[in-house]
């Protein structure tokens, strides 16, 4: 008798947590977070991968609180990479981003990345400030592929920080992007969205997602970029979506959650 009830408590328990697993609603989840507060790049950040016409490697620098690209013509692509078996496959990543140098060209760029894949040199899909500042400048690219030549207008200035977010979702197929400045509230909808098997094929998912830092190695394009306070989610959005200063809050509230 008594291990009769062992064993019914034991499924009357299974069954209360499976029923609160189905009834849970999307998962709501900082996967990854780093404010770049300790002056060192640490060993999670993948910088070393080989570039695309690696004319000139990136030089990625954590200095002064923040991650910077210094390289004015890097390479393409040029990606900082955090990698984690975790990461679901529906996944998005923000970040703040400064523009400090800039030349108008096709290969000026500056963003963010996922599904960046280690068996196709490190492409993935991107999010991009493109080729201007102030017209048709923002813009989704199939690394190496195709543009999804669908832009859209944000006027982004030199010497400002800037939200950028994307997220691309496995279940309904399809990659949003958008961007807003530091100290303004967030949109509530994306810039855009579109199909990401409508622009260069579909890529499959993988567990790799990155800043880009430029690619300025043709032309006039002269790209140095810096980050700050980069956040990987899953499909429930970071754990806070409210912005504050460089500096602020937020890096003080969020480095106790699941910083490494
Ligand atoms: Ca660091
Ligand atoms: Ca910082």
């Amino acid at each position: 008798m008594k291990s009769f009830k062992l064993v019914y408590g034991f499924h009357l328990a299974g069954m209360a947590i499976m029923l609160c697993l189905a009834a849970a609603p999307a998962f709501t989840k900082t996967l990854f977070h780093d404010d770049f507060s300790d002056n060192r790049l640490g060993p999670e950040w993948l910088v070393g991968h080989p570039q695309q016409e690696a004319v000139n490697a990136p030089q990625w620098v954590e200095d002064g609180g923040v991650l910077t690209q210094l390289e004015e013509a890097s390479g393409d692509t040029t990606y900082a990479i955090v990698e984690d078996n975790s990461f679901p496959d529906a996944i998005g990543v923000m970040v703040k981003m400064r523009l400090e140098t800039w030349g108008d060209n096709d290969r000026a760029r500056a963003g963010v990345g996922v599904w960046i894949d280690p068996d196709d040199n490190y492409n993935g899909y991107t999010w991009l400030v493109h080729e201007r500042l102030d017209d048709t400048n923002m813009e989704f690219l199939n690394d190496r592929r195709a543009w999804a030549n669908e832009e859209e207008t944000f006027l982004v200035e030199l010497n400002t920080w800037y939200w950028i977010s994307m997220f691309i979702d496995s279940g309904t197929g399809d990659i949003s992007g958008k961007i807003w400045a530091v100290g303004d509230d967030e949109p509530t909808e994306w810039l855009k969205t579109l199909p990401y098997a409508s622009f260069g094929g579909e890529r499959q998912p993988t567990k790799l997602v990155g800043l880009n830092g430029g690619s300025g190695n043709v032309g006039s394009a002269a790209n140095v970029v810096s980050f700050d306070d980069v956040i990987i989610f899953d499909s429930g959005g970071p754990d806070s979506l409210t912005p504050v200063e460089p500096g602020g809050k937020l890096a003080t509230t969020w480095s106790a959650i699941k910083s490494k």
